[in-house]
């Protein structure tokens, strides 16, 4: 047995003996994580207590319905854990209402469209190419095809929402539901003014925290729950539980979110998984994770400042949340190349496209660096520092072969100083 194997359970012999095949990709992977820099702004490493709840027996119940009223027996221990969850979610977050059972993001947010909306219903939400959401209207996805979406976006001088715009094509548009929440924003929302938006105009306030919902928990940002119907989001981000999905509601739109949820849109809830993010949730609800959310937020900003430093510029001025958006044309380079030549040199991140870009989302004017994962690896500020010339290493030098070893030995040097899942 190789040394990254020791940090899977004993089960992993059996599979091993079983599956080499498969056995050896889980290795390579575990290995990837390891030693490379983990900067998509959506990723982080969860848990060895949340990784058990995936691995357990409980992947093999069904479970339809809800806790003391499901369609088949044997689910007296699942609905143990589901409460559990439940009551967790509700006291960390203050919500009224959660439902942890969406198998993912997209996923959670189908169900608020079911409980809220019918086809062809129209809906205000953060244009993609401005930071939003597949799920939030695009042309390619069902939120597209079956919805009359609105898309709004953020000013060309700032870069930030334009809530003057938003207020104004709301009264236009009457939207059924606005949305917010976006995948590459790295300011603040403001929530007060959208609540004050929807009730000008009698709309459901949806928001989509996925990104942020980990900040929220953490105590380090304001909460969308006071104000939203509704608060859709992953698991799996910056609140570091499982991957899947989960949904906060006011009380009054329990039964319909529950109803959208299934037998709206799934059926057997992932039981593993909705262990994994009640373990996740009384995670987060410790100090030890609210002072890991503040370090996330001073992470991504010095990281951003190190990258200007470089040559780049903080799209909307810097950032207040987990994620930069680096407008990377002073380099001389796309986003596509910068994605790709990072990568050779052991730096996964993402091409991004910045507000307003002039190339295509294919080829992109920008790149997208997260803090999640190196903030629970244990980085700090120096860290961020030697991150920041890595990338701009990469994108100068990352198709040179022997330029882009030499950047691969300095990321694998950083990244084991600060072991993940370290070895027994
Ligand atoms: N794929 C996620 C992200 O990276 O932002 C959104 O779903």
């Amino acid at each position: 047995m190789g040394m990254s194997e020791t940090f899977f359970g004993p089960d992993f012999d059996q599979l091993q003996r079983q599956d080499p095949e498969i056995a050896r990709l889980l290795i390579t992977e575990l290995d990837r994580q390891r030693q490379n820099l983990q900067l998509i702004a959506s990723e982080n490493f969860t848990s060895p207590a949340v990784l058990a709840t995936l691995g357990s027996t409980l992947s093999n119940k069904y479970a339809e319905g809800y806790p003391g009223k499901r369609y088949y027996g044997g689910c007296e221990e699942v609905d143990k854990v589901e409460n559990i969850g439940i009551e967790r979610a509700k006291e960390l977050f203050g919500a009224e209402h959660a439902n942890l059972q969406p198998h993912s993001g997209a996923s959670a947010n189908i169900a608020v469209y079911k409980a809220f909306t019918k086809p062809g219903d129209t809906i205000l939400a953060m244009s993609l190419p401005h930071g939003g959401h597949l799920t939030h209207g695009s042309k390619v996805n069902f939120s597209g095809s079956w919805f009359n979406v609105v898309s709004y976006g953020v000013r060309q001088d700032n870069e930030l929402i334009d809530y003057d715009e938003l207020r104004e094509s709301a009264i236009a548009n009457k939207p059924k539901m606005i949305c917010s929440g976006a995948t590459a924003y790295p300011s603040l929302i403001d929530f007060e003014k959208v609540r004050a938006i929807c009730d000008e105009v009698g709309a459901i306030m949806w928001v989509d925290a996925a990104h942020f919902i980990g900040l929220v928990a953490g105590k380090a940002i304001p909460s969308p729950v006071p104000y939203a119907d509704v608060v859709s989001f992953t698991t799996h981000k910056v609140l570091r539980g499982p991957r899947g999905g989960m949904i906060l509601a006011k009380a009054e739109h329990a039964a319909a979110i529950d109803k959208a949820v299934f037998p709206g849109m799934q059926g057997g809830p992932i039981m593993s998984a909705v262990a994994g993010k009640a373990v996740a949730l009384k995670e987060a609800a410790s100090t030890d994770y609210q002072a890991y959310a503040k370090k996330v937020i001073e992470n991504a900003q010095a990281l951003a400042s190190a990258l200007e430093d470089e040559g780049m510029r903080a799209v909307s001025g810097g950032t207040q949340t987990h994620l930069a958006l680096m407008d990377i044309r002073g380099t001389g380079v796309t986003g596509k190349v910068a994605d790709m030549r990072c990568g050779l040199a052991g730096i996964t991140l993402n091409k991004n496209a910045i507000p307003f870009d002039p190339e295509t989302p294919a080829v992109t004017s920008g790149i997208r660096v997260g803090t999640p994962a190196t903030t629970t690896q244990g980085m700090g500020l120096p860290e961020m520092k030697e991150i920041a010339s890595l990338i701009s290493r990469a994108i100068k030098d990352g198709e040179d072969e022997g330029k882009a070893a030499g950047i691969r030995a300095d990321v694998s040097a950083l990244t084991a100083r600060f072991p993940v899942y370290p070895r027994a």
